[in-house]
């Protein structure tokens, strides 16, 4: 079993996040009178979502228990515990997606490598830090700068990487002034963070704000201009959620219907703008039509794309868009208000931190009585499952406080 790398101080919060009880039984299935069997971790949280999030970024955690009454909160590798009648509560997180190592299997390259200890060794899902007893460890030839690098297919939101040294032998010392690069594509790495003097047996990267990436590159950056480095890793895990629609086939409702052009037809994956193309939405004439669509859960919003009707001239009727996003519909706030026409594809970029359950777009009606018509042709939302911002303290990075 991994260590689970938390320190109880960084989940004693300096602020609560507020999510509303039913909110709760939204996200997680809670059932009272449970304690945890087989607890790994205990954490002192401030609130219940604070612990289901807890187990949710833990790669082990099945089931958490919550104890309102002391703040504990309790991880364990086994499904719901034995009933004690305590009055805490169990969560199973039913988060769509929980962190992932996105790293493993991936394809890996690397400066040089030596032998068969090839780079894909890093990402065998081996975390043996014994050179000789595992064969799950890479090693380059002797050079300068020598780095390694995962392509991991797709862009991925990254919350935090694990690096896993070789420990045999006191080889540790060869990996030394590391230096942790990502990034959507090889020419444009940014340096996430540089780790002077030997690299610790295991050592836990965190990304700052969820870094959207493809590639990882870790490489030795070398003191002198000899090139005599030689760079041994066992293992390079990466903890993250695809970018995805997180939109796609979720419930969406509209202010009015007319006939069959109903408001799924805006989250059907199909982005085809001309309207007999059976793919886009219409409301009837009416004052302030709005679309909206249930996320499901919480989400951390990144952005949204919104692709108007673009046949017979039609686009002009999506005038003055206000797009809103909320955790609950009783408080929908502005997100952006976009004067005059919408253009053809318009990209709504969501402030930091904006976390959401609903997303609405809707026509602010400039008369009255108004005659608008409302349509569209698909709303694409791009975020990660939410309480980011415990997420983010719970990996030790101080979360951008922006409302
Ligand atoms: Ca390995
Ligand atoms: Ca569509």
């Amino acid at each position: 079993m991994q260590t689970y790398i938390v320190v109880t101080a960084f989940v004693t919060y300096h602020y609560l996040y507020q999510v509303s009880a039913n909110i709760h039984q939204q996200l997680y299935s809670v059932h009272p009178g449970y304690e945890a069997t087989n607890v790994y971790e205990e954490l002192s949280v401030s609130s219940v979502s604070g612990c289901a999030v807890s187990c949710n970024i833990s790669t082990e955690c099945i089931t958490a228990t919550f104890d309102s009454q002391t703040r504990q909160c309790k991880l364990s590798d086994l499904d719901l515990g034995v009933a004690n009648n305590t009055g805490n509560m169990v969560m199973k997180s039913v988060f769509p997606a929980k962190v992932l190592n996105v790293a493993l299997k991936k394809p890996a390259s690397m400066s040089s490598s030596s032998l068969d200890r090839v780079a894909s060794r890093a990402v065998d899902g081996n975390t043996n830090q014994d050179f000789f007893d595992g064969n799950s460890c890479f090693h380059t030839l002797v050079e300068a700068n020598p780095w390694w690098r995962v392509d991991l297919g797709n862009d991925y939101y990254i919350a935090y990487a694990v690096l896993y040294n070789r420990m045999d032998n006191n080889q540790d010392i060869r990996a030394h002034d590391v230096v942790v690069k990502v990034g959507p594509n090889i020419t444009s790495l940014l340096t996430i963070e540089y780790i002077p003097g030997v690299l610790p047996a295991i050592h836990k990267v965190h990304m700052p704000y969820m870094q959207t990436a493809k590639y990882l590159e870790v490489s030795i950056q070398s003191l002198t201009n000899s090139d005599n480095e030689t760079f041994h890793l066992c293992e390079i895990e990466v903890f993250g959620y695809p970018v995805m629609n997180i939109a796609l086939k979720k419930p969406a409702s509209l202010s009015s219907v007319s006939d069959d052009r109903v408001p799924s037809r805006a989250v059907d994956g199909n982005t085809n703008q001309d309207f007999f193309g059976n793919s886009c939405f219409h409301t009837l004439n009416e004052i302030n039509p709005w679309w909206r669509v249930d996320l499901g859960i919480v989400y951390h919003l990144d952005y949204t794309v919104i692709y108007n009707r673009m046949d017979n001239g039609q686009d002009v009727r999506a005038h003055d868009i206000l797009c809103k996003v909320g955790i609950e519909l009783s408080s929908m706030y502005t997100i952006e208000f976009l004067p005059g026409t919408l253009p053809s594809i318009h990209v709504v970029q969501m402030p930091d931190s904006t976390e959401a359950r609903f997303l609405e777009v809707s026509i602010q009606s400039l008369t009255d009585p108004a005659n608008d018509i409302f349509h569209l042709c698909e709303i694409e939302v791009f975020g990660y499952p939410g309480c980011s911002k415990f997420l983010l303290s719970h990996l030790g990075i101080q979360p951008k406080m922006t409302r």
